[in-house]
């Protein structure tokens, strides 16, 4: 009964949002800002199930990688408590596409109600999310993209192509107020296949292609700490005296590469001869930048779980939903030498946006 209710929902729900794509652009930080609205005002609203009963969640989560990750996992199990009317089955996929395909069919075959995905790799999506479909099980997907199939109700996360253009955008800035001409980058690359690592990729490869600027050298770090510290000795060895930035696609990756940049005797940050640059901007992260030892910090916001609440309790509803929702995301800098960036966006308008110069007291206030 709750099934063919369910199944229902979806497709209103999935012709509701493919009207609202077709309208007009639903993607942009305005429309984080109203969700975020729309989240906080419901907050004292009943979710859960309308019968009373506990609404079933089954969440396939990436992994437990980075700092990131540790904030996104406390953040939808704090969404989705019992107490405000969810029974989440919470999967550790471990960074293993082949385990997360698992987790959903197994979420698929308890027939839970909803099914919640961070996808490992943004590819490879599209018979299982049919096999969901036919169940009648609507699918909400988080933070990472899935760019082969659009068999989902929602999904809601962050722009990468922006991060890695505001970071392109940044260093172009920042080189010409400091003078410095020539710039040969390391980049540590995330998750390869990831729209993480993807978007911040392309992003900054787009900046450093039209400002002649050279990438010496690409390698996935895996978004762990360990990663980024051994490609960063690696490349350490390689490129010996030839790289002046070093791009880590996330702040555990770029406390690798300090501990190996620190072995190496390389001096870096902002009183050192090689930038670096990281995104996601935890506290641990943002600390780094307080300390001047990362120049620039590029955020990305991981506390998704209650728009994501938000989402499944308006569908429980029979409400509609937007099919994207953007994280707002600031940008932070070590130094209070550049205000702000210019630059055009991945939608391909013109933005300027702050940078936020960290004290102490962002710290405290950081993820
Ligand atoms: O940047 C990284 C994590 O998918 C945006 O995954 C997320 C990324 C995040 O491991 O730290």
């Amino acid at each position: 009964m709750m099934k063919k209710f369910l199944a229902f929902a979806m497709s209103l729900a999935m012709v509701f949002s493919l009207v609202a794509c077709s309208g007009g652009p639903s993607a942009s930080s305005s429309a984080a800002g109203s969700a975020s609205a729309a989240a906080s005002s419901e907050a004292g609203a009943p979710a859960g199930g309308t019968d009373g009963k506990l609404i079933t969640v089954g969440f396939a989560q990436v992994g437990h990688e980075s700092d990131w990750r540790t904030a996104s996992t406390n953040s939808v199990q704090a969404a989705f408590s019992k107490d405000k009317g969810f029974d989440l089955q919470f999967v550790d996929c471990d960074n293993n596409s082949a385990k997360q395909l698992e987790a959903v069919r197994n979420f698929i075959q308890q027939g839970v109600d909803y099914i919640v995905i961070d996808p490992i790799v943004s590819t490879g999506w599209d018979t299982v999310l049919t096999e969901a479909q036919s169940a009648g099980i609507p699918v909400i997907v988080i933070d990472r993209t899935i760019d082969d199939s659009d068999k989902y109700v929602s999904w809601v996360g962050s722009e990468f192509t922006n991060e890695g253009l505001a970071a392109g955008a940044w260093l172009k800035a920042y080189a010409e107020k400091k003078g410095i001409k020539e710039i040969n980058a390391l980049v540590i690359e995330g998750t390869t296949g990831s729209s993480a690592q993807i978007g911040r990729t392309n992003g900054f490869k787009k900046y450093a292609d039209a400002n002649g600027w050279k990438i010496l050298d690409s390698q996935s770090g895996n978004f762990t700490q360990d990663g980024g510290q051994s490609v960063m000795e690696s490349y350490c060895k390689s490129y010996q005296g030839k790289f002046n930035v070093v791009v880590c696609q996330n702040d555990n990756e770029a406390f690798g590469a300090e501990d190996a940049m620190n072995a190496a005797g390389v001096k870096y940050g902002i009183d050192g001869d090689v930038v670096l640059i990281s995104f996601d901007a935890c506290k641990a992260g943002l600390k780094e930048v307080l300390s001047g030892k990362i120049n620039a910090d590029f955020q990305c916001n991981p506390l998704q779980g209650p728009f994501c609440a938000d989402i499944i309790s308006k569908l429980a509803a029979g409400q509609t939903v937007e099919k994207k929702t953007y994280m707002k995301e600031p940008w932070y800098v070590s130094e209070d030498v550049l205000t702000d960036i210019s630059y055009t966006n991945n939608a391909g308008n013109d933005v300027t946006e702050p940078l936020i110069h960290v004290t102490q007291d962002v710290v405290d206030k950081a993820y």
